[in-house]
């Protein structure tokens, strides 16, 4: 998620980090190098023209220059800022004290609302309520399929009728069927159009009319940037948005519409889509996205991730190792492993506090062929020196590069690697972070 503005704003703290005391200059450059990230990763002008000022003001202030870590306190401020821009707190989806809950879906064509309707009913099923989907995408057959198709696949519910139905009696009908199901939560997938117009939106105002939903979120692709922020407003102002879900934040999106989506239409952001896969799917929390773009991991997502997919007693172990930092090789390799039942390695390493520079040394996605020379590597190397990789000095280099059919800087380059992940998640649970930040390593 968002590498290249991730690896800017990285390499901005560690040339601030190599000057030990800083002066306003050196702030100034530094500040300078942010808003030009930024504006690159096609953040609106106006959020990175308030956020560099909060940033400025605040670090300029006597405590950030006299202090002996004035560059770590620099991080803190732009952790602080970004959460701020990013809205606060997570905001959870509200439920109506008289169930069903009905969450309306609107949004462009192609933004995701079918696929997103599925995976937000999923959720809401393993958190053990009882959801109803609603097909009321009435302009094409297909739309209706495709929700219809992804229900059986869930084994949820789906209210569904023929396209002469119009949207809003298709939902009143819903209704009914949703008392008769006893169903928590109704979802309600709506038609889509290429651009915003007066038909569609009349459209939804009617089906909102008729539905009385406690949650109206608005579907946007993360990929289409300053658009997504535009189409946001003008949403807004016509329906009183509820809440935003983006979409497709696995992708190529640079970041502008998540970091200013909320601070310029004043809507929530509740959800991500991270994939295509139905349970690509996470509720949005403004710390656990400020860690990552700030390269510090996001070990909370990554060890619910990992609750789903291995038991408790499994979890604890991992757990403990990542927060107490005592995870060596051995265990490295085989996590490396297990982790890959949790999901694409990739989208998982970047949870992980300093990983995501191993992440972004390998190739495109963490493929198999990657694994498979890590592992070779770890493999050729003695339990002894697994366990305590200072012990590799020039020769057993070589041996454990002649071993495993790699270069003598390869094995550098996974130790070198291997040690700053280290040292990221010491500094995590030494007490060394900013208060907020020791909060998402525990
Ligand atoms: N990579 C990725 N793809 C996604 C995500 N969410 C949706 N998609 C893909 O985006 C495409 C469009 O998704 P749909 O759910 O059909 O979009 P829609 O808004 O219902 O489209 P219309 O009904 O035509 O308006 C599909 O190929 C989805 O698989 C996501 O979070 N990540
Ligand atoms: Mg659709």
């Amino acid at each position: 998620m968002f590498e290249i503005l991730s690896e800017k704003l990285s390499a901005v703290f560690r040339k601030l980090g190599g000057k030990g005391k800083l002066s306003e200059k050196d702030i100034d450059d530094a500040l300078r190098q942010v808003r030009l990230a930024l504006l690159e990763a096609d953040v609106n002008f106006k959020v990175v023209k308030d956020f560099v000022s909060r940033v400025r003001e605040r670090s300029i202030g006597a405590e950030v220059l006299r202090s002996l870590t004035p560059a770590q306190q620099i991080i803190k401020i732009v952790n602080e800022e970004l959460i701020k821009t990013l809205g606060e707190g997570q905001s959870r989806l509200a439920a109506s004290p008289h169930p069903p809950s009905v969450v309306m879906l609107a949004g462009l064509q192609g933004s995701g609302k079918t696929t997103t309707a599925a995976k937000l009913a999923l959720h809401l099923k393993h958190s053990g309520q009882r959801p109803l989907l609603v097909a009321a995408d009435n302009r094409r057959p297909a739309a209706i399929e495709q929700l219809v198709t992804l229900g059986e696949q869930l084994d949820l519910p789906v209210y569904r009728e023929t396209v002469k139905v119009k949207s809003k009696d298709v939902c009143a009908h819903a209704l009914t069927k949703a008392k008769e199901l006893a169903a928590s939560w109704v979802i309600v997938d709506t038609a889509g159009r290429m651009h915003i117009d007066e038909p569609m939106m009349a459209e939804l105002a009617q089906v909102r009319e008729k539905l009385k939903p406690v949650e109206i979120l608005l579907v946007v692709d993360a990929m289409t940037g300053q658009d997504a922020v535009r189409m946001a407003e003008e949403f807004n102002s016509r329906l009183d948005l509820t809440g935003l879900i983006l979409t497709k934040m696995d992708g190529d999106a640079r970041g502008g519409a998540a970091l200013s989506i909320r601070w310029v239409s004043g809507v929530p952001i509740k959800f991500i889509g991270i994939g295509e896969k139905v349970d690509a799917f996470e509720p949005f929390y403004p710390d656990r996205l400020a860690s990552r773009i700030l390269g510090m991991g996001d070990v909370l997502t990554f060890i619910e991730k990992a609750e789903k997919t291995f038991g408790e007693k499994q979890v604890k172990e991992l757990e403990k190792k990542v927060r107490t930092a005592s995870f060596n090789l051995e265990d490295f390799l085989s996590q490396l492993r297990e982790i890959q039942k949790m999901g694409p390695i990739d989208q998982l390493v970047e949870m992980l506090p300093g990983a995501s520079q191993l992440a972004s040394q390998l190739p495109a996605g963490m493929e198999e062929k990657q694994l498979k020379k890590v592992e070779a590597m770890i493999l050729s190397m003695t339990p002894e020196e697994r366990r305590n990789p200072d012990i590799i000095d020039g020769s057993r280099r070589r041996r454990i590069a002649r071993g495993s059919g790699v270069t003598p800087q390869d094995i550098n380059q996974l130790l070198n690697q291997f040690r700053q992940m280290q040292k990221l998640m010491k500094m995590g649970i030494g007490g060394k972070l900013p208060k907020n930040l020791r909060g998402i390593f525990g």
